[in-house]
């Protein structure tokens, strides 16, 4: 469940918390209040029971049904009573921190060294800063700024995760003995018999500035039928053609020494690389790779081709940058509803993104 505040923090008025998802109701219930169906609103008595079992009154407050896992608290708003609700419910803790740990979480994970300074910023409340200023913003101001926002979670988030590389081709490509140069180790069986990796092997590889999930993958053959080995590769065969469609780059490999191997055409997310041109010398290749005998060269060509496929990307020390996808979406949908000018609809998701998971998704 998830605690927040609607509205900003103020020494009087009205403040409104929202209960949302699993536990919601139950924490009603640990207030002494029968949740309201949806669509109902109820006046009750928010009571906390102490130790001994006294029952001491913390407000009167509506109580609104918004659907079976989310209610509205309408509270007499002094900042203390707001306050305590919170501790009552286990969310005050939560909802102040949660932000910040999650980027420390995925600061462990940093695919580059500019990463990790980008999630240490927002591990130090960029973020969380740059979205309290925008829900105390006059509307426009607010509504820029979570465009702005937007915009460089969008741009930052390709370099954020772990880009996944697929090593793809047809059996005997070198698409193995690629992937231990990569990888700086013998981790994968090279062997001359066609059909040799059949299931996929995956390693992390630092390659130039970036740490890559690097995918060695079965080769496409054709399979002799029936026998129960063929059965084994057609699975290979079909786990690496799914890889390549969640791939960020898939590097092609097709044989120098072996022209006319069908390939596919260059994308964007797809590269072609001539594969054991040492054993085809005076071949004009597009971008000859040697992994047997020229390991490093290897490591720098693919380096290269990585650095290009991320592109370019500027950041500035201490800036507020979204770094999530569920992050993004709320920003974008606040955004329209400030366009909207649904100020109070805009508060909601804004205060979400501080608390971005339901505790059912901390415990995973
Ligand atoms: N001469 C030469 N042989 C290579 C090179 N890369 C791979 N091979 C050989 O090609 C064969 C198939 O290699 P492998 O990496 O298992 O191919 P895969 O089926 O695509 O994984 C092996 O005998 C390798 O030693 C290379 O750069 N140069
Ligand atoms: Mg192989």
């Amino acid at each position: 469940m998830a605690v927040t505040e609607l509205t900003a923090r103020s020494s009087g008025a009205v403040a409104v918390l929202a209960l949302e998802g699993a536990g919601s109701e139950a924490a009603l219930r640990s207030l002494g209040v029968a949740p309201p169906a949806p669509g109902r609103i109820r006046l009750a008595r928010l009571e906390s029971r102490g130790l001994a079992g006294e029952r001491e009154v913390l407000d009167e407050a509506l109580v609104v049904g918004v659907d079976r896992q989310r209610f509205e608290l309408h509270l007499h708003g002094s900042p203390a009573v707001v306050e305590r609700l919170r501790l009552e419910l286990g969310g005050a803790s939560l909802a102040s921190e949660s932000l910040e740990d999650r980027a420390r979480q995925l600061l462990a994970d940093a695919p580059s060294e500019v990463a990790a300074r980008v999630l240490l910023d927002q591990s130090e409340g960029a973020l969380r800063r740059a979205l309290e200023w925008a829900r105390l913003a006059e509307p426009a101001v607010a509504r820029a700024e979570l465009r702005a926002l937007v915009a460089r979670g969008r741009a930052a988030m390709p370099h954020l995760l772990t880009p996944r590389v697929v090593l793809a081709g047809p059996s005997n490509a070198g698409k193995s003995t690629l992937f231990n140069a990569l990888v700086g180790e013998q981790r994968v069986l090279v062997d001359a018999a066609p059909g040799t990796t059949r299931d996929a092997v995956v390693e992390r590889a630092r390659l130039g500035l970036t740490v890559v999930e690097l995918v060695d993958t079965a080769g496409e053959r054709e399979l002799p039928d029936g026998s129960s080995q063929a059965q084994v590769e057609a699975a290979g065969q079909a786990l690496a053609r799914s890889l390549r469609r969640s791939a960020d780059l898939v590097l092609w490999l097709r044989p120098a020494d072996l022209p006319g191997a069908p390939a596919p055409a260059e994308t964007a997310q797809l590269r072609l690389l001539d594969s054991r041109a040492d054993r085809a010398p005076g071949r004009s290749l597009a971008r000859p790779i040697r992994a047997a005998t020229d390991p490093a060269g290897a490591r720098a060509m693919v380096a290269e081709l990585i650095a290009e496929r991320m592109g370019p990307w500027t950041w500035q020390a201490g800036q507020a940058v979204p770094f999530e996808s569920s992050q993004l979406a709320l920003l974008e949908r606040a955004s329209t509803c400030l366009a909207r000018s649904e100020r109070q609809r805009v508060l909601a998701p804004l205060l979400r993104i501080a608390v971005p998971r339901a505790q059912t998704d901390i415990a995973r």
